[in-house]
């Protein structure tokens, strides 16, 4: 996995971008109150499901094993979650205090989990279990108010017409039917925005395969905002953000980091942001994974999110009878306890109004500052740098007594003597 990982860094640094030219995009006032609304959301449940989950390592086992693709196909004889309930993934995401869901539509096995009439490889016709949980998903999603995005990968591994491996030459892969492919995606793209109900964002990933080939951005794009305005587009090719994306998402890194490598040529543009993270080391579902991320630990990637005004996509990659193990569920519930008491501080804000600073970040929501101390302080006080507003009161979060503080040109000293900080969060509430 690690060299796979490796040497698609390596390929993504050596390779010339074909960028190509897509036509002025201004974004509908639809789109513009989603990506607005997208924001004020925060955080979100990203699921990696599909008929890999059946082996148990990861979403990229047949690449990372080397299993042939006609023989892979065969997963889906066993595919079969006759646990999956809707319901019960809907509610593990509220009670979380997530406010949509991203799923997985179909990855770089090319398996679609959901009803197409595109290919017979997909979940309706190919497994025995004939029904289709995406709609499930969505009426459920639509019914409980939370948002659905799809994943949707540009790369394939299986197709033909896609032409794994194959070279590319003028901005497309020799011996193989690339229209065919693109006119595929379409289609595939226009049943999941127009049948399933609410769907409001398609998310992008593969194109890092091949920087090389005409993707037809231009054509993808404009039918996705044709079909639905309120449709918010976004790419995982980590670059700065092309013309006809809605919002630019960073994987495994929070904006303006770049711990993993994957982030190296992502510059942060102007559109809502998003990061995603696993809850252990895997996105799908890996049945040897025990490098379980603590509640802290899934907290303070959620607040530094937030303080550098980016979403947060938590991953869980649910078992192939379609339940959820309780190691996430678990974590989920207490992130949860967390948000219902805390929530107010992270929803409907925006970071990056003050830079994130040694003791943690700061959150706003109109006339009010969160300053959430994460990394503890040497000091008996904080201080705030370049707070431009007046302010009137500060205040421990939750309490009403008063706290001291001092006001200066370069920024605000707020006093915290005898207090005890908070193991994950210390919030200071500034007016
Ligand atoms: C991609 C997928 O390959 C992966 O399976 C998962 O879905 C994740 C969310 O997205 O992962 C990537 C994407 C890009 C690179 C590496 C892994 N990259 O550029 O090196």
């Amino acid at each position: 996995m690690l060299a796979v990982l490796f040497a698609l860094c390596v390929s993504l640094a050596l390779a010339q971008d074909y960028i190509q030219p897509v036509p002025d995009y201004t974004p509908s006032s639809q789109n513009i109150a989603e990506r607005n609304k997208f924001q004020n959301m925060k955080f979100g449940l990203f699921i990696h499901w599909g008929i890999y989950s059946v082996l148990g390592d990861g979403e990229w086992v047949m690449r990372v094993k080397n299993i042939p693709y006609n023989n892979y196909k065969r997963l889906a004889d066993f595919f079969n979650p006759q646990e999956f309930d809707a319901k019960e993934w809907v509610q593990l995401a509220k009670n979380a205090g997530m406010k949509y869901i991203t799923i997985t539509s179909r990855h770089h096995d090319g398996f679609s989990m959901f009803n197409t009439a595109a290919t017979s490889y997909n979940i309706v016709d190919a497994t025995p279990y004939h029904k289709d949980p995406l709609m499930e998903l969505a009426l459920e999603c639509a019914k409980e108010g939370i948002e659905l995005h799809f994943y949707y990968s540009l790369l394939d591994w299986g197709r033909q017409d896609y032409g794994f491996g194959k070279p590319i030459v003028n901005h497309e892969p020799q011996n193989a039917d690339w229209n065919s492919y693109i006119k595929f995606m379409k289609t595939q793209l226009t049943e999941l925005i127009t049948k399933y109900p609410n769907i409001t964002g398609i998310w992008f990933d593969g194109h890092w395969e091949r920087q090389n080939v005409n993707w037809h951005y231009d054509e993808i794009y404009s039918l996705i905002h044709k079909l639905s305005p309120k449709v918010l587009v976004g790419n995982n090719h980590h670059l700065a953000p092309f013309r006809g994306e809605d919002f630019q998402m960073f994987e495994k890194d929070l904006p303006g980091e770049n711990t993993t490598g994957f982030s190296g040529q992502s510059k942060i543009g102007a559109l809502p942001l998003e990061t995603c993270e696993t809850i252990n080391n895997s996105w799908g579902f890996n049945i040897n994974d025990n490098h379980y991320k603590s509640v802290k630990q899934i907290i303070h990637y959620l607040v530094n999110a937030a303080g550098r005004n980016a979403n947060f996509l938590l991953n869980v990659g649910p078992m192939p009878n379609g339940k959820i193990q309780p190691e996430f569920t678990d974590t989920l519930g207490k992130v949860g306890e967390w948000m219902k008491k805390y929530g107010e501080s992270i929803y409907d804000t925006r970071g990056n109004i003050i830079a994130p600073q040694p003791w943690g970040v700061v959150t706003q929501k109109m006339d009010t500052l969160y300053v959430h101390i994460l990394n503890g302080l040497k000091e008996q006080y904080v201080f705030i740098p370049d707070v431009k507003r007046k302010i009137l009161k500060a205040r421990l979060f939750g309490h009403s007594s008063e706290l001291k503080f001092k006001q200066q040109p370069e920024g605000v000293f707020v006093y915290l003597p005898n207090i005890t900080l908070d193991n994950i969060d210390t919030i200071i509430q500034l007016q």
